[in-house]
């Protein structure tokens, strides 16, 4: 494309878990997507859909989201020197998200409503208004995020048995099986929802979908059919975790394998737990956990105070 707009995404880390495959008796691997430029693997589709958008002479870029699309969009607006509009629901993303959206210069915008509402208004709003529509209905989201499947194949050598995903509208686990239809492999794709936001494992809408992966809580998503048709087609399933399952795994990746990311990524890591699998399993870990720093905090252990004096530290070190 011409020109290309790019901050460098993608090739992330895949990194061995000795941890995980000791607990499951399978070979655990960590696709990190939060090593990408703005954190998460959103940024994959987003350098084809802005470069896009400004192929096609767009002047600005909108997008409805849960966070993680609201920072990549903005990010990538701003280094295209296009304007560019989120709209996400009050009060439910993260801080480190609705910060990197604010200082790529994005116009903000907090909808006292659900994302299944945001995503139908800004659809609506793309139709009447010339500005481009950067949401994973944007099918050069799908073509840039399908990457993630060719490297980890790379990477590997070969394709994993098993792709382990959290699905929240459904546009990664598309991409995903189509990157790896493209390679002519097809590992079996296990996909997670929240229990509280999972209505692909219902097979109905949830109409007030909740869960403490904020990036998740998505109840009608837009990418349905092609999710469906990735799980069949790859023998793969569809499931639900608990949020307490989707905290337990946040923890344990983070003090056991010194990998933090967001709650929403572990899903994925809860999913296998639950539904241990046999093989080579690969977990897609999509964004950091350094964007939610208030879910973080809630979880770990506090902070010591200490005086500024020998004996009180040594205390504070070694005591129990
Ligand atoms: C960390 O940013 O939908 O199933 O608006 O941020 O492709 O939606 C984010 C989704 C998984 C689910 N993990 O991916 C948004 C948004 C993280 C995410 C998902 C999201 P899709």
């Amino acid at each position: 494309m011409d020109p290309l707009v790019t901050l460098e995404e993608g090739d992330t880390p895949l990194i061995p878990s000795p941890a995980l495959s000791e607990r499951t008796g399978a070979e655990v691997w960590l696709k990190f997507e939060g090593a990408n430029p703005t954190g998460s693997f959103k940024d994959r589709g987003m350098t084809v859909a802005v470069s896009a958008a400004v192929e096609e002479g767009a002047e600005a870029v909108i997008c409805a989201s849960t966070g993680n699309t609201a920072a990549s969009a903005a990010a990538y607006a701003a280094r295209a020197g296009l304007r560019g509009a989120v709209i996400v629901p009050e009060g439910k993303i993260a801080a480190g998200k609705l910060a990197q959206a604010l200082m790529h210069g994005a116009k903000v915008i907090a909808l006292q409503g659900n994302f299944d509402q945001a995503l139908a208004l800004v659809r609506e709003l793309a139709e009447r208004q010339p500005i481009a529509l950067v949401n994973s209905v944007n099918e050069y989201r799908i073509e840039g995020q399908k990457t993630g499947a060719f490297e980890v194949c790379d990477q590997l050598g070969e394709p994993p048995d098993v792709l382990c995903i959290p699905v929240g509208n459904a546009g990664n686990i598309t991409a995903w099986w189509r990157g790896f239809r493209e390679y002519d492999v097809a590992p079996r794709l296990h996909g997670y929802q929240a229990e509280g936001a999972a209505p692909l494992v219902h097979g109905a809408p949830v109409e007030n979908p909740e869960t403490v992966a904020s990036a998740i809580r998505i109840g009608n998503p837009a990418r349905w059919e092609d999710a469906m048709d990735a799980v069949t087609s790859s023998r793969g399933e569809i499931r639900a975790v608990s949020d307490a399952e989707i905290l337990e795994a946040y923890t344990f990746l983070g003090a056991r394998e010194g990998v933090f990311c967001e709650p929403a990524s572990a899903a994925s890591v809860a999913g296998l737990l639950k539904h241990p699998v046999e093989g080579r399993v690969v977990c897609v870990l999509t964004g950091h956990g350094l964007k939610d720093p208030a879910t973080a905090m809630a979880q770990a252990t506090s902070v010591i105070p200490c005086e500024p004096e020998i004996d009180a530290v040594e205390k504070a070190v070694f005591g129990a």
